[in-house]
């Protein structure tokens, strides 16, 4: 038996991967799954993979996917030293939480700016893709005017799996040397390195693909950019949950505080585990009466400007996914929520990169021009595609319930819980059909019997309200 990668070379996600064998030296057998053949949909990988993406692993019949979730599993499982992922606990979670903004922010900065190219027949990247990427570039910046590399002061996982993403995106868009002179400093370090020659061949694969698109000459029309402003694809929860303008003195009582909006799914999912945990935290509202939700002393604690921000005892964290992870493995009495055991872990960590990378998204993209429009929050406000690719996710889930009444592993764990906020809020406007989709719809129930299902139910109703309120 071997470790197998299925992986494409254009696809920056599989590239991550593959500079990180590199990097640590393993021997992968690589099994090419062509998209542009659509080879990801043959059954048998989709049996391996129900979401249908590259890269996927097999370590000797043991299947993971997302290369964020594969890349943390490799170096633990395989890597002679922790440099790449470092199990010093504070390093670890910093890693963690740039991975989820890699996944959540830079990569579909990337995405977004390409899909109107390769699908809908643009001939130029939109605009406001290119200010989509901008903003994760100033994002990175501000990480690298803090550490040496993105999640610390050597290179980690995290670094590995934004080059992959910023070194594509290069081809169609230059990083400005004047306006991120630390992010063009920290490319050309990464470029230096061994690994990422095994990044070549897929930058010239994307670019002999991609490039030639960009020279028709075809004007795209104005309906074809009807794509989100970049404020809406890194701050959906600051916009619609924004934080009020006053001096604020950030005073506690406490040692662990939480920054948090009711109203916020991802917020609730760390006001849920934090339920479960019960441990005592000082929660502190922010109000949504004003919309500055850019207040200095929120953004010194979190440049993404999203809420939750943890404060523990000075330790500050943002990203609700990093945070759940934090939380259980510093306050769990067991590991029951975050197993410890490397296999089971990196299956929570793939639903809960899924979640970050596919979830959210799929409730931002349906909510916010709702929000925008005024309209009421029911499902027919919700347009038709925005309703089918609800519709695959929950196929996607009903697939990943097939063989375990919890997402990850066969008991519930914070995957179960962030999906949870995510799941309920959609339901919430959509109704999920108990015929096409039964083991969703037993799992909703099951988790709404839960004693911190409460949580959620105080913040659906924020939630509408909020709506009721425009
Ligand atoms: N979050 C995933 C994203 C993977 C992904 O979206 N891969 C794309 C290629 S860039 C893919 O396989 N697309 C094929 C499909 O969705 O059918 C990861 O990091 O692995």
């Amino acid at each position: 038996m071997a470790i197998s990668l299925y992986y494409f070379e254009s696809a920056p996600p599989a590239r991550s991967v593959l500079m990180v064998i590199a990097a640590l030296k393993l021997k992968v057998d690589l099994i090419r799954i062509n998209l542009s053949n659509k080879e990801q949909f043959a059954e048998e990988f989709l049996q391996r993979n129900p979401t249908h993406t590259v890269p996927t692993l097999d370590d000797n019949g043991f299947i993971v996917w997302d290369s964020h979730a594969i890349v943390q599993y490799l170096v633990d499982k395989y890597g002679r030293t922790d440099e790449l992922y470092p199990k010093s606990f504070e390093e670890r979670t910093r890693v963690n939480q740039m991975l989820f903004f890699e996944t959540s922010i830079l990569f579909p900065s990337l995405a977004r700016a390409v899909r109107p190219v390769f699908y809908d027949n643009a001939t130029a990247v939109p605009d406001n893709k290119i200010k989509n990427i901008e903003a994760s570039f100033e994002f990175l910046e501000t990480f690298l005017s803090v550490t040496n590399y993105l999640a610390s002061n050597h290179l980690t996982i995290a670094d590995i799996c934004a080059l992959s993403t910023v070194s594509t995106i290069q081809i169609f868009h230059q990083v400005n040397n004047v306006k991120y002179p630390k992010l063009v400093a920290w490319l050309s370090k990464l470029k230096s390195l061994e690994f990422y020659n095994v990044n070549l061949d897929g930058i010239q694969m994307f670019t002999d693909m991609f490039m030639p698109l960009l020279k028709k000459c075809i004007k795209i029309s104005r309906e074809t950019i009807t794509f989100s402003s970049p404020i809406h694809l890194v701050s959906f929860i600051p916009i619609i949950f924004s934080i009020i303008e006053r001096p604020k003195k950030l005073s506690y009582t406490m040692s662990v505080k939480l920054h948090y909006i009711e109203a916020s799914p991802a917020a609730r999912s760390v006001m849920m585990v934090m339920k479960v945990l019960q441990f005592p935290v000082e929660y502190m509202e922010l109000d949504l009466s004003t919309k500055d939700q850019f207040a200095q002393i929120f953004l010194q604690l979190n440049p993404a400007h999203t809420v939750p921000i943890l404060d523990d005892d000075g330790f500050i964290l943002w990203e609700s996914h990093a945070i759940v992870k934090y939380l259980v493995d510093k306050f769990g009495k067991t590991d029951q929520l975050y197993p410890k055991a490397l296999q089971e872990r990196a299956k929570v960590d793939q639903m809960l990169f899924y979640n970050a990378s596919v979830l959210f998204p799929l409730l931002r993209d349906a909510v916010i021009p709702i929000f925008n429009a005024k309209a009421p929050l029911q499902s027919s406000s919700v347009p038709e595609d925005q309703k089918r690719n609800i519709d695959s996710c929950l196929e996607e889930l009903e697939q990943f319930l097939r063989t375990s009444d919890f997402l990850a592993v066969n008991r519930l764990t914070i995957a179960d819980i962030c999906a949870l906020s995510i799941l309920s809020t959609i339901n919430y406007f959509k109704e999920f059909s108990s015929c096409n989709y039964p083991k969703l719809n037993k799992w909703l129930n099951r988790l709404r019997s839960e004693h911190f299902y409460r949580i959620e139910l105080d913040g659906l109703r924020k939630f509408s309200d909020m709506f009721s309120t425009l």
